[in-house]
C-alpha cells in the first residue's frame, strides 16, 4: 500500500522574519477582515478580553520614551484583541462572507462558520482546512495487490474498475491484470465489467460464493494487480452480510477501497462509513464531482472521519476522467476553475490499443 501522504498546502502565507513579524503593521486586509467580520455580524467586543492599551489609556501610547518599542507592544496588543475577537465569532452570530461560501460548498455551518471566521478569502479557508486535514496517496494503488471496490449501487465502482484497470495495463500491460466480479445478483452485472475486460483485453472472473471468490484469486495469483468489483446492497439485506464476509475473509490481503459520489448529504456519508468502516477500508474513491460541483460534505467526512482519498472522477470516459487528487486541483474544482485532467495520468506512449479506445458504453 504506497504511504498516506498529507497534502503540502501551496498557499502557505509567507514566512515573515521574526523580527519583522514582530513590528509588523497591521496590514489592510487585516484590518478590513476584522471590520468587516464585525459589521457582518453585528459582534460587539468581547467584554472578558481587555482592549489595546491606547484604547485604555491614550497617555501610555503616546509616551515619549522608547518610543518604538512601546509601539510595537501596542500593535502586539492589537493584534491579540483582534484574533481574540475573531476566535469569538467562531461559536456564534451569522456567518461570516467566506463562511457562506463555504456553506454554499456543502461544508457544514458550525465548521463554515469555524473557518470563515479563521480566514480572510475562500482560498486561504480550504488551503488552511484541506492541507492540514485531507489524506492523499501521491500515487495510489501502484502497489502490487487485491483491491475490492465497495460502496452503494450506482456509486459507480464498475466504472471506476475499468478506470483503475486501464490505468494498470497502460502502465504495466495486459499480463498484469485480473478482475473479478461478486455482482451476480443484477442483470447485466457481470456483462457490464466483462465488456470493459475484453476491451481491455484483460481477465474476467465471476464469483457466486466465497469459495470461487478465494478460487479466482488463487488462479490469478501471478497477476500483478486484481481488481474486485462488487455489489452495493441495502444493509437489511442478507446478500450485503455475505458479500461483506467474503471481503472480510480475505483478511489483509486485499485493500478496500469505498467508492461514494461526491454529492451526497452529510448524514448519508455518517450511514455510508458506519456500514463500510468495519470491512476495514483504507481509503475512498470520490465519483460524479461533474455532476456535484459542491462537494464540501463529501470532503469534510473524509478530513473528519481520516479517509483518505485515493481518486476522484469527474465524468464517464475510461479512462480519461479518473484523477489521483491534489491540495490545489481540489481546491480548483471547488471554485469551479477549469482543472488540468491529465497532469496526474501516466505517460501513454506504450498504451495498448485497445485499453487507448476505451469507453463507457
Ligand atoms: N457523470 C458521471 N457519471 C459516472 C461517473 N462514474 C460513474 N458514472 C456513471 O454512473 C452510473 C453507475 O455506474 P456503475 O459503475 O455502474 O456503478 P456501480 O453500481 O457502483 O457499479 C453509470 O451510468 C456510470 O457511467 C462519474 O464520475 N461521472
Ligand atoms: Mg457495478
Amino acid at each position: 500500500m504506497p504511504a498516506v501522504a498529507r497534502v503540502a498546502a501551496p498557499i502557505a502565507p509567507p514566512a515573515v522574519p521574526r523580527a519583522a513579524a514582530q513590528a509588523a503593521p497591521i496590514t489592510l486586509e487585516q484590518k478590513d477582515a476584522a471590520s468587516l467580520a464585525t459589521a457582518h455580524t453585528g459582534a460587539v467586543a468581547d467584554p472578558a478580553t481587555p482592549a489595546p492599551r491606547s484604547m485604555r489609556d491614550p497617555a501610555a501610547a503616546m509616551a515619549p520614551k522608547d518610543e518604538l518599542g512601546a509601539m510595537r507592544h501596542e500593535l502586539q496588543d492589537l493584534r491579540q484583541w483582534m484574533q481574540s475577537q475573531m476566535a469569538g465569532l467562531a461559536d456564534a452570530g451569522p456567518l461570516t462572507p467566506v463562511g457562506e461560501q463555504l456553506q454554499a460548498l456543502g461544508f457544514s455551518t458550525a465548521r463554515a462558520r469555524q473557518l470563515g471566521s479563521q480566514a480572510l478569502n475562500l482560498r486561504g479557508a480550504l488551503a488552511a482546512y484541506l492541507g492540514k486535514g485531507l489524506q492523499v496517496a501521491a500515487d495510489p494503488v501502484s502497489a502490487a495487490g487485491i483491491y475490492a471496490l465497495v460502496g452503494p449501487t450506482g456509486a459507480g465502482k464498475t466504472t471506476t474498475i475499468a478506470k483503475l484497470a486501464a490505468r494498470l495495463v497502460l502502465r504495466h500491460g495486459t499480463a498484469a491484470v485480473a478482475l473479478i466480479t461478486t455482482d451476480t445478483y443484477r442483470i447485466g452485472g457481470v456483462e457490464q465489467l466483462k465488456i470493459y475486460g475484453r476491451i481491455l483485453g484483460v481477465p474476467v472472473a465471476v464469483a457466486r460464493d466465497g469459495e470461487e471468490l478465494q478460487q479466482h484469486l488463487r488462479d490469478f495469483a501471478d497477476r500483478r494487480y486484481v481488481l474486485i468489483d462488487s455489489i452495493g446492497l441495502s444493509p437489511r439485506d442478507a446478500r450485503m452480510a455475505e458479500q461483506m464476509q467474503w471481503l472480510q475473509a480475505l483478511g489483509e490481503g486485499v485493500t478496500r477501497l469505498l467508492v461514494a459520489g461526491a454529492g451526497l448529504a452529510p448524514t448519508a456519508y455518517a450511514e455510508l462509513w458506519s456500514l463500510y468502516r468495519r470491512l476495514p477500508v483504507a481509503a475512498a474513491i470520490l465519483t460524479k464531482l461533474d455532476e456535484s460541483p459542491s462537494f464540501g460534505a463529501a470532503l469534510q467526512w473524509l478530513v473528519e472521519g481520516s479517509v483518505p482519498l485515493w481518486f476522484y472522477t469527474d465524468g464517464q470516459r475510461v479512462p480519461e476522467d479518473l484523477h489521483v487528487p491534489s491540495l490545489a486541483k481540489i481546491t480548483a474544482l471547488l471554485e469551479h476553475d477549469p482543472v488540468t485532467r491529465f497532469d496526474s495520468f501516466p505517460a501513454i506512449a506504450a498504451a495498448p490499443a485497445a485499453a487507448a479506445t476505451a469507453r463507457t458504453a
